[in-house]
């Protein structure tokens, strides 16, 4: 049986690094003659990711939890074109996930169960490497910016929800993945390294379906 592309998921704290390392990521596929797609969420090309992004300027106000479900939808218009790239064998890399809705909606109060509700079923990850960072280390890298979450109490929270999801996933058995926490603090090429001698034993296809996250 031909393998399928892997799916990885980069997470992380503000700051952390994402971007970064999720563009580094590809280029070592690139490099590696490996095909890759870079994803990021939320996708503001779309037309929900337009209402995203008004909102997340504050442009547009909108219910916590409505928002919320905009967050998720924008993740399930993407589900075929993940599928469909892991099934003719090229990597997916994204840069934030599911785990990023959980986290932030949580954040505000609303239950954790009801935050992770809409995104069961969504395409698990293989991999998801958590970027981890403290609030005052972030800080140093540009200070928060004008983006309505970028307050170092709310990343305070975040940071807690983020743990808890590890650890569930962690102790959940196969259907949801790995995950791996990674000290985002160090220096770029360092976290690089550590990102891919994590990714590249799957770089070149993983065996058997894609799993569904939480079923
Ligand atoms: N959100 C949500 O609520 N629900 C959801 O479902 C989803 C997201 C998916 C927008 O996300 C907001 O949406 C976000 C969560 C919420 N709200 N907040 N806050 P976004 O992904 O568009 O946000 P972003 O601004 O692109 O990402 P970021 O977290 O702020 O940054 P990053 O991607 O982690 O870091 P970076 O851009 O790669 O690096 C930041 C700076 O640090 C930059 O100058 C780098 O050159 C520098 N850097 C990077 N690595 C290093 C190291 N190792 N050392 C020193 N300096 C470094
Ligand atoms: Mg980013």
């Amino acid at each position: 049986m031909s393998k399928r592309g892997p799916f990885i998921v980069i997470e992380g704290l503000d700051r952390s690094g994402k971007s970064t390392q999720t563009a580094l990521l590809l280029a070592r596929f690139e490099a590696s003659g490996i095909p890759a797609k870079l994803l990021k969420f939320p996708d503001r090309t779309t037309a929900i990711g337009q209402m995203i992004d008004s909102y997340l300027k504050s442009t547009s106000e909108l219910d916590d939890r409505a928002i919320h479900l905009l967050f998720s939808a924008n993740r399930w218009e993407l589900v075929s074109t993940i599928e469909q790239l892991l099934a003719v064998g090229t990597a997916v890399i994204c840069d934030r996930y599911a785990f990023s809705g959980i986290a932030f909606s949580a954040s505000k109060g609303i239950s954790y169960e009801w935050c992770r509700a809409p995104d069961v079923g969504l395409p698990a990850p293989d991999l998801s490497l958590f970027l981890d960072i403290s609030p005052e280390a972030a800080k140093t890298r540009g200070g928060y910016g004008e983006e309505r979450y970028e307050k170092e109490e709310m990343q305070r929270r975040v940071g807690e929800v983020f743990r808890r999801i590890g650890k569930e996933i962690d102790g959940g058995g196969r259907e949801d993945g790995r995950w791996v926490n990674i000290d985002a603090g160090k220096e770029k090429e360092v976290v690089e390294g550590e990102v891919w001698a994590l990714v590249e034993p799957l770089a070149r296809g993983v065996e058997g379906p894609l799993r569904r996250l939480w079923t």
